[in-house]
């Protein structure tokens, strides 16, 4: 299990380390889980750790692997970007959001070292189960090192809706480092449908909303809601075993949280002004105790809330305070566990008023400790809690006349009201414990999970159709990885029979133009499709001809012939375990497809430097590095040719474009056609794409050319 804190903070007291659990719903929630379970933490100590010390774990029923981070680490990766980003940004909060790229690549780098532990410690076979915001790129990392591991991740705040997620700078990588896992769990359905949105329209990713899955390249990743519960037994036993709190003569509401500006604390203390002035009769009789437990204190943000906290409950008590009775009761501080099960025992109603929060667990605690006379939960909307809380009193925490007359009925109701609202929140709570949502989670993780359906005609006429109208189409497709699976070696590259039916039947028609595009050599490249109807654009656009286009080489490649040659020889000697030189012309292909992991990054680096010393450009390709003139020429500028020659300098006005590739190179053609035409990326989806959609596999593109082949033309 990885999670940004271990269950122990440490500290350092005359050289020796000291612990003390950690704050927060996750530690809460997560500690009896693994205590139960077994297994390895691994996470940050919350101190900078000395070189070779170790944490002792022997008291322990799991093993602790800290995580180090500097002090310029937790600033960035910690108080920044999660708690300065993601944090707000998640609770839906844009205004207090601050993008900084600094911090993202801390973020990116410390994210890094979570898996690297994660890599390091995990036994094999194990399930890997990631928590919350401030690693959501260790499942894509932990995937790379260690593929066969089974990982699951729990977000423990709200998923935002697309329009607010969009607005970080890297929404994309945070959604494909999370896609690395088998699961993806949520709080509430709200959450998960937000992600699959975010997963459909900035990825270009296919979701199925009935099955909950999401197609990521070859992988569907299922995607579900787990409420998570509190260990009710353990705080209803504890509660039963406290002595009364000390709560004085007047009736006490209740308010129990992390000091933290989602949780609503001021809107709290002004709607309870508000009952006092709207409700008199409440005055010495009733007080808000507030316990706020000290959080992030290192960011700006926490720190004034704390300053407008103090103000306002100096305020409100200035206001009413008579001689022996003050109406606000705040102390900020932890509480231990059986002095907070004695107090939520006897409060007579809990305010539990979040502006938004992915579950709460205060609220679920306090009905768990209502085992005397009936008290009553005041629950804000905005919670995940209120989705299955319905028997509470709801209240939407921005109202304050909401929230005061909400506390008014709370005081004022009758006992069999109270007794039979917790009655049902306990019966539900006790059911839907911490076990059962741990066992639940688990279950899911190590099923076989469903399977999205094969691309079919309906969804791609959703894509194509609106898009396509009554126009003429251009097709250009990529031939190795979009029309033939990726095979060991260029020469095993046959087009299936299916393939070659469904791209003739695109060649055929006359309102579509069918171009091929590809880092093949133009002779070879013609020969593997052999259909003289089409286009071909050889080595990524360098070379062009077809019917109706004239032919085309690039003027500067007359510098370059002969060169190719003594290229391919200097290259050649570095070619070993397998690695082999594709001369092509004007461009050669380095291919390191079978060359072991661990001998490919000095030889690519090397690879590297020949091309460039003998004038080339290096790109990287699939598995390979290609060597190019370093002619300002690409496939994107290969297809404007072919759509100028063909169409007009106007062409955008009288033709509709789509272009399908898997390959790094095709991202030129992508870049350049955005915004202009549908756009389809082919396969694996670990990497970042310009294209407005992908395609699982050369399956799902032999689909779309099928329904290109037949479609129907539109009347108007
Ligand atoms: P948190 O934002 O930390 O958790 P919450 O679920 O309310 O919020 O948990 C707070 C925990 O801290 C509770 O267990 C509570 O008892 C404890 N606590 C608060 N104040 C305290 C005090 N003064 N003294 C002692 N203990 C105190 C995040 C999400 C939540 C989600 C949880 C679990 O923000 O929405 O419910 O994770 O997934």
């Amino acid at each position: 299990m990885a999670s940004n804190r271990l269950p122990f903070t440490y500290q350092r007291a005359a050289g020796k380390l000291d612990r003390r659990p950690s704050p927060g719903g996750l530690v809460s929630a997560l500690e009896p889980a693994l205590t139960k379970q077994g297994g390895v933490w691994i996470g940050w100590p919350g101190i900078e750790l000395r070189k070779g010390e170790r944490l002792a774990d022997d008291d322990l029923d799991y093993g602790l692997a800290p995580v180090r981070l500097t002090e310029n680490d937790v600033q960035r990766y910690y108080h920044g970007f999660s708690n300065r980003t993601l944090w707000p940004l998640f609770h839906s909060l844009p205004d207090v959001t601050q993008f900084e790229r600094r911090d993202w690549q801390v973020y990116a780098d410390v994210n890094h070292r979570f898996a690297d532990a994660v890599a390091k410690n995990a036994p094999e076979s194990s399930l890997v189960w990631i928590h919350d915001y401030h690693l959501m790129l260790v499942p894509e990392l932990v995937r790379r090192e260690r593929p066969e591991l089974r990982s699951a991740f729990f977000l423990h705040i709200p998923f935002p809706p697309y329009d607010v997620f969009r607005l970080c700078p890297w929404d994309r990588q945070l959604l494909r480092g999370v896609l690395a896992c088998d699961l993806v769990g949520f709080h509430v359905p709200g959450y998960a449908l937000n992600f699959l949105d975010c997963c459909e329209r900035r990825l270009g990713l296919r979701v199925d909303r009935d099955k909950m899955v999401v197609e990521h390249g070859d992988r569907t990743i299922q995607v579900g809601d787990y409420p998570i519960g509190v260990e009710f037994g353990a705080f209803e036993a504890t509660a039963m075993n406290q002595p009364s709190a000390p709560l004085g003569q007047e009736r006490v509401v209740l308010g129990v949280d992390r000091l933290d500006y989602t949780k609503g604390i001021p809107e709290r203390i002004r709607a309870f002004e508000r009952l006092l002035e709207l409700h008199p009769d409440h005055r010495e009789k009733v007080v808000l105790l507030q316990l706020a437990v000290p959080s992030r204190s290192q960011v700006a943000e926490y720190r004034e809330l704390k300053r407008e906290i103090d103000e306002l409950v100096g305020q409100v008590n200035g206001r009413f305070a008579t001689a022996g009775w003050s109406p606000i009761r705040y102390l900020y501080r932890s509480v231990p566990r059986e002095r907070l099960c004695a107090l939520y025992r006897d409060a007579h109603a809990a305010l539990v008023t979040p502006l938004r929060d992915g579950m709460n667990l205060v609220a679920k605690e306090y009905v768990a400790c209502q085992v005397e006379d009936p008290g009553v939960l005041i629950l804000s909307r905005m919670a995940g809690a209120a989705e299955t809380m319905r028997e509470a009193l709801q209240v939407n925490p921005f109202d304050l006349d909401e929230t005061a007359s909400a506390i008014h009925r709370a005081l004022s109701m009758e006992e069999d009201e109270r007794a039979s609202r917790m009655a049902s929140l306990r019966r539900r709570e006790r059911r839907d414990d911490l076990d059962s949502w741990t066992s639940t989670f688990l279950t899911a993780a190590e099923a076989h999970h469903a399977e999205l359906q094969p691309l079919t005609a309906a969804e791609i006429e959703g894509w194509l159709r609106p898009f396509i109208k009554q126009y003429p189409l251009c097709l250009f497709l990529d031939y190795d990885g979009t029309l033939t699976p990726l095979v060991d070696h260029p020469s095993k590259a046959k087009l299936g029979r299916p393939m070659r039916r469904a791209l003739e039947a695109c060649a055929e028609r006359d309102d579509t133009d069918v171009s091929i595009v590809s880092g093949r050599a133009l002779g070879d490249v013609r020969k593997q499709v052999g259909d003289d109807r089409l286009i071909y654009a050889g080595n990524h656009g360098l070379e062009i001809e077809g019917p109706g286009i004239e032919h085309f080489s690039h003027e500067d490649l007359v510098h370059y012939a002969g060169r190719a040659d003594a290229l391919a020889e200097e290259l050649d000697a570095v070619a070993s375990f397998g690695a082999w030189t594709e001369a092509k012309g004007p461009t050669l292909t380095f291919h390191y497809r079978a060359v072991p992991r661990s001998k490919r990054r000095a030889m690519i680096d090397k690879v590297r430097t020949i091309m460039t010393s003998a004038g080339y450009q290096a790109r990287d390709a699939h598995e390979a590095v290609e060597a190019r003139p370093p002619i300002g020429w690409d496939k994107g500028r290969a297809v404007l040719h072919v759509l100028r020659d063909r169409y007009g300098p106007a062409w955008s006005e009288h033709v509709r474009v789509i272009y399908v590739g898997d390959d790094l190179t095709d991202e030129d053609a992508f870049r350049f056609l955005a915004g202009l035409s549908l756009t389809f990326r082919v396969g694996s989806a670990d990497t970042p794409t310009a294209a407005t959609h992908r395609l699982a596999n050369t399956t799902a593109v032999q689909a779309l050319l099928e329904w290109i082949g037949k479609r129907r033309v539109a009347k108007d």
